[in-house]
């Protein structure tokens, strides 16, 4: 049965029609180019149209419109592949367009050159034609490549993001951190998994949404892993880089900051120790002798638990700068995460302030970092919860290369056993103004770096995928991997056409079918965040795993993350007059909004506020009421979706059908169980009653 193996690259046969006038187009291919890349552009169009259209198409280096004058069905007409540059040798292309045409963008156009006419497909380079002919597919996918559409395409595109990466968490025992659909793809028992079809067929999917950089290894990289730079493991590391590349994807390494004492046997990793420099430096020339396109390395230090400068005395920039010194002469970069906080917190000490880590850390280094150093920000100030403020720390850096940090994988929404589409919260991520240099610098401009005029920048993704049959447990969190790779690719899609092409590329244009479950992804982050930790508090989830609610879980522990619950009021004071002061690290009008009591969007009203549950919203309600209310109606609208979801019985192939099924059950079942939790413990702390007097325990 259909397992959702091939994900949103199905190609299933295309009704007639349809494929008949496609064809026409499509029957002779023209690519001049051959090697490397292009042999992988060659490979994914041919055997994609084969499989949509139910043709051989014939592969040809000649645009001659004679060739064809036998072939009766698509006399004069083919599809032209080839660089901006070889089509403008061609004739099909104005030599200053293509000459303006960014590396990875690309054209799609019908042209005419005498007796020809041609849908021409160029790339800036062979990379660009890569995503140019992905693109290709996914329009004859869904279907919006008719008759008239063929006669008239005129499309150009190019990525925002110079980087647009996916971080794996995986170890090599297989495991992965925070992952929720299998082991990893790429080791096992402490190994290189010698085959590798899944990870090419990864590597695909990837590409198909124009991600161009991942790492393979956990960001926590223990004994094993820091090894993977060692002259031990890079010739394993080298055969998956070179997979990769032949999708256009770049391969990088997490590594151990200590990585000079573990593996190199100094008695040092201070990064102003000469032989610690020079250490790294013969490291980078050995990886890159290897694998001349080595991206880089991410690192997490001085974070939970993990090496770092601190130990010597040194800062952050200092051991960034450090790694990006031994990088430089060949190109690499390195991504320095911003993920540093005190995670040895006293629950009773009320000054400290998670929150604040990150913008306290950095903000004061701004400007110290090398050109080829970015720094990695996690959306929000506090760790991936269903709803935080956006981290201040963008808009508080401005002179540093960033990147966004996104977690694609479920950690804390639901752990692909429910439902929760991403993408609207990523959206209001990358749309959110900071203000730093005026309206309109957006966390979407200041990641892609053309806010401040940066060189570099991009948007990170923590994967999702393991070796489940289907590559993210839950079916339907594909769509978090397609959307992560589309924002990256641009952020000003909106999530609706985003949701609508994955729809269609994974179940097919029945219009119920598409409706139906675009709706679903759509109501999905609001539902899971009705029935879990209410208005921005975060949190309230079993210790470690993370699964599942246990309100007071995490109220007496070390890690920073409290709601201070008690008999009167909920809530986290981070304003500056009474609180934290948190909110002096944004900009006006942020500061002020979250600030006030008054102008506090809801949503957000306990991460900035400790209110009484008396308090009024501006919904309206109080917020014990909203708290019932929502839990209520979250608990409900999970059971809606295993509604929804039955309706479709019949229009989606069984195998699918009963999986996602099953994990909305799951959900259903598990929503209730987080609305009694939450309700009767704020019930028992506020003795305030429903006012609708509906069952609490
Ligand atoms: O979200 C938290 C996770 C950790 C993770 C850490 C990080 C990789 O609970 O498992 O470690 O953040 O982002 O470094």
């Amino acid at each position: 049965s259909d397992t959702g193996y091939d994900a949103w690259l199905r190609y299933d046969r295309l009704p007639e029609r349809q494929a008949g006038v496609l064809t026409g187009w499509c029957r002779r291919i023209v690519m001049p180019e051959r090697e490397g890349l292009f042999h992988t552009v060659r490979r994914e169009l041919t055997a994609a149209l084969a499989s949509l259209l139910g043709i051989e198409p014939v592969v040809t280096d000649v645009l001659d419109a004679d060739a064809d004058a036998a072939d009766t069905t698509g006399a004069g007409r083919a599809l032209v592949v080839a660089t901006a540059e070889r089509a403008a040798g061609l004739g099909l292309l104005a030599g200053e367009e293509a000459g303006a045409l960014h590396a990875d963008g690309f054209v799609i156009r019908t042209v005419r050159r005498g007796d020809v006419r041609a849908v021409l497909l160029a790339g800036g380079t062979a990379r660009g034609l890569l995503y140019g002919a992905f693109h290709f597919l996914r329009l004859a996918s869904i279907g919006s490549l008719n008759d008239r559409a063929l006669e008239q395409l005129d499309i150009a595109d190019r990525p925002r993001n110079p980087l647009r990466m996916i971080n794996h968490w995986d170890n090599m025992d297989g495991s992965i951190e925070r992952g929720y659909a299998g082991k990893s793809i790429f080791f096992r028992d402490g190994k290189f998994i010698a085959d590798k079809t899944r990870v090419r067929d990864y590597a695909r999917l990837l590409a198909s949404i124009g991600i161009n950089a991942l790492t393979i290894n956990n960001v926590n990289v223990h004994e094993t892993e820091t090894k993977l730079i060692t002259d031990e493991l890079l010739p394993d590391v080298a055969a998956t880089a070179d997979i990769f590349r032949e999708y256009g994807i770049r391969l990088m390494l997490s590594i151990n900051f200590a990585a000079p004492i573990q593996a190199g046997g100094l008695p040092t990793a201070d990064p102003l120790d000469p032989a610690v420099r020079a250490w790294w430096r013969e490291r980078a020339a050995a990886i890159f002798r290897r694998i001349p396109d080595f991206g880089g390395f991410l690192v997490k230090a001085d974070s939970e638990f993990r090496p770092g400068p601190f130990t010597y005395g040194r800062d952050h920039a200092d051991g960034a700068n450090m790694l990006a010194e031994a990088l430089e002469p060949f190109g690499g970069i390195v991504i320095w995460r911003c993920f540093v906080y005190n995670c040895l917190q006293d629950w009773r000490d009320r000054t400290t302030d998670r929150a604040k880590a990150a913008y306290d850390h950095f903000v004061p280094l701004d400007g110290r970092f090398k050109d080829n150093v970015l720094l990695q920000i996690k959306n929000g100030p506090m760790d991936f919860q269903v709803r935080e403020p956006v981290s201040p720390l963008f808009g508080g850096l401005t002179r540093t290369n960033q990147m966004l940090e996104l977690q694609i994988t479920q950690e804390y929404t639901g752990q692909q056993r429910h439902l929760c589409y991403l993408v609207p919260q990523w959206k209001e991520v990358l749309d959110f103004d900071t203000y730093a240099c005026g309206e309109g610098t957006t966390v979407a401009r200041i990641a892609s770096g053309s806010a401040f005029g940066r060189e570099t920048g991009g948007i990170a993704g923590v994967s999702n995928i393991g070796d489940d049959p289907n590559w993210t447990g839950h079916l339907l969190a594909q769509a978090n991997l397609y959307g992560f790779g589309r924002l990256a690719w641009n952020p000003e899609l909106s999530a609706e056409d985003i949701t609508d092409e994955w729809v269609r590329l994974t179940f097919g244009g029945d219009p119920e079918t598409v409706r139906t479950i675009a709706e679903m992804l759509l109501d999905s982050w609001r539902i899971y965040e009705n029935y879990t930790a209410p208005l921005g508090v975060g949190w309230m989830v079993n210790p470690g795993h993370h699964y599942g609610p246990n309100v007071d879980g995490y109220e007496y522990s070390k890690w920073g993350t409290y709601h201070f619950a008690d008999c009167r009021g909920i809530g986290v004071d981070r304003t500056v007059k009474t609180g934290t002061g948190f909110t002096a690290q944004y900009h006006k009008p942020h500061s002020e909004i979250y600030e006030s009591l008054e102008q506090c969007p809801d949503e957000l009203l306990l991460f900035f506020h400790h209110v009484p549950y008396t308090h009024r919203l501006h919904s309206g309600k109080t917020v014990i009421q909203h708290i019932y209310d929502t839990h209520f109606e979250g608990a409900e609208q999970a059971r809606g979706l295993v509604e929804r979801w039955s309706g479709l019985k019949g229009r989606i192939d069984t195998g699918r059908f009963l999986q996602v099924l099953r994990r909305l059950e799951e959900q259903a079942e598990h929503a209730k169980e987080w609305r009694d939790v939450i309700n009767t413990y704020f019930w028992r702390k506020s003795g305030i009653p429903d006012a609708r007097g509906r069952k609490i325990y």
